[in-house]
Parts: C-alpha cells; sequence; structure tokens
C-alpha cells in the first residue's frame, strides 16, 4: 500500500484546479487573483470568443452545469458561479478569515457589488444607452461605491484591504468590479470611476495590483 492509497480521496489534495473562462478578466478576475496572490497552482483555461465557449459546452456539457462560464473543476466536482469559485479559491488560498462577523463583513461587500453590477447588466443592449448608463452611475454606482468604502473605512481604518494587511475575497471580488469599470469597455460610463472618487477603494486595488505575483500574472495577461 502506497502513501497514496490510504489517503482518503480528497479532490483538493489530489488534483490542480482547472479555471474555464474567456480569455479576460471579468468574472474569473476575482478567481484567478485569489490563487495568484496565494501561490495556488491552478490551470487557466481560456476561450477565445463565445463560439468556442459553445463547442466546449457541446463537446463536455458536464463542464458547464449552468451553461454559463466561469466554471472550476476539482477533481470530479465542477463548481459554476463566479462567486462560488472565487470564494473557493481565497480559501484554499488561505485568505479568509474564521472570524463570523469578519465573514459578514466580507458578504457584505460582495453583495452590495451585486446591488451594483445587476443593474449594470440591465443596461446592455439598451436602446438609450447614454442615458440609462448615466443613471446608473448617479443612481447606483456611485450611492453602492461609497457604501462600500464606508463598510472598508469601518472594518479596517488604516487598511489598505478590508480587513487591513491581508486581502480576502471581498478585495478580490472588488478589484474584479474596478478592472472591469476601468478596461474602457463600459460605454458611457467613465474610467476613473472609482479610482479617482473612492481613495480607499482605490488603494486596495492599487495595493492587490502592486502584489509581485499579480504584476508578473497582469504583464503576462493585459485583461487578467
Ligand atoms: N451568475 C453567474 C453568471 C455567469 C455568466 O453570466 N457568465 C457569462 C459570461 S461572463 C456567460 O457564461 N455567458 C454565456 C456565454 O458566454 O456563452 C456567475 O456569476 O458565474
Amino acid at each position: 500500500n502506497s502513501f497514496c492509497t490510504l489517503l482518503p480521496h480528497s479532490p483538493s489534495i489530489m488534483s490542480v484546479p482547472k479555471l474555464h473562462y474567456y480569455d479576460m478578466g471579468g468574472r474569473a478576475f476575482a478567481a484567478r487573483l485569489a490563487f495568484v496572490v496565494g501561490g495556488v497552482e491552478f490551470e487557466d483555461i481560456r476561450y477565445k470568443d463565445g463560439a468556442a465557449i459553445d463547442a466546449a459546452m457541446e463537446k463536455n456539457p458536464k463542464l458547464f452545469p449552468c451553461q454559463t462560464v466561469p466554471t472550476l473543476e476539482v477533481g470530479d466536482v465542477v463548481i459554476s458561479q463566479s462567486r462560488a469559485i472565487a470564494f473557493y479559491a481565497a480559501r484554499v488560498a488561505k485568505l479568509m478569515p474564521e472570524d463570523a462577523l469578519k465573514l459578514a463583513e466580507i458578504d457584505e461587500v460582495v453583495a452590495t457589488i451585486d446591488d451594483l453590477v445587476d443593474p449594470l447588466m440591465g443596461t446592455m443592449g439598451k436602446e438609450n444607452l447614454a442615458e440609462a448608463r448615466a443613471e446608473w452611475v448617479e443612481k447606483t454606482a456611485k450611492p453602492m461605491l461609497a457604501r462600500i468604502a464606508a463598510i472598508y473605512a469601518r472594518a479596517s481604518p488604516e487598511g489598505p484591504f478590508l480587513h487591513g494587511e491581508k486581502p480576502s475575497a471581498a478585495d478580490f471580488m472588488l478589484a474584479g468590479i474596478i478592472a472591469y469599470v476601468g478596461s474602457g469597455t463600459l460605454d458611457h460610463v467613465p474610467q476613473d470611476l472609482v479610482m479617482a472618487n473612492y481613495p480607499r477603494l482605490a488603494a486596495a486595488f492599487g495595493a492587490l495590483m502592486a502584489n509581485p505575483a499579480v504584476a508578473a500574472f497582469a504583464a503576462k495577461h493585459p485583461t487578467f
């Protein structure tokens, strides 16, 4: 009996997780950040466009249980939903606190990000896009970003991250939306909306991007 056969089946010990997504940051940004910051090996499977995703879904539907990306293969298990994947990655990276109140603050930040992103998705394809986006910026993005900044200030006045020196899933999810807004792909949304107006959030993003492993990853993948 080798040592391995005596081990109980544990996908997290036995296999490198495989992340499936487009060749861009988007909804995979947070998970990739968590793996990279935590030094966790992962296979970064990138599809060049929607047609390539469609072909992969047809060939292997089990890999895409919700017909969406991202998905993460961990041994025999396939996890869908970007938030679940990012939280899993942050936990495997040992970048999640144990404390119930801190975990509630992370959930609070991430749910507030949803309140910001969901209405933005609702503007996609709108006939009067300029008006819809201007309204999103004023009535949704600004109050939600202010709310997130207030949670950060309350949780850790000194920063840079939500809980001080060590980033968590909240910081990774926030970085995903800051990068998305800053990417210049959202018409009628000022590219510097977050970075110019919310110094506490800009500091968290800056500190993550300054991490040497993250900087090296970003140099290889400009859209992350
Ligand atoms: N709630 C899901 C939404 C996933 C989602 O809408 N993904 C988009 C890409 S960002 C998708 O798979 N669209 C279908 C496609 O691209 O073929 C999540 O957070 O993972």
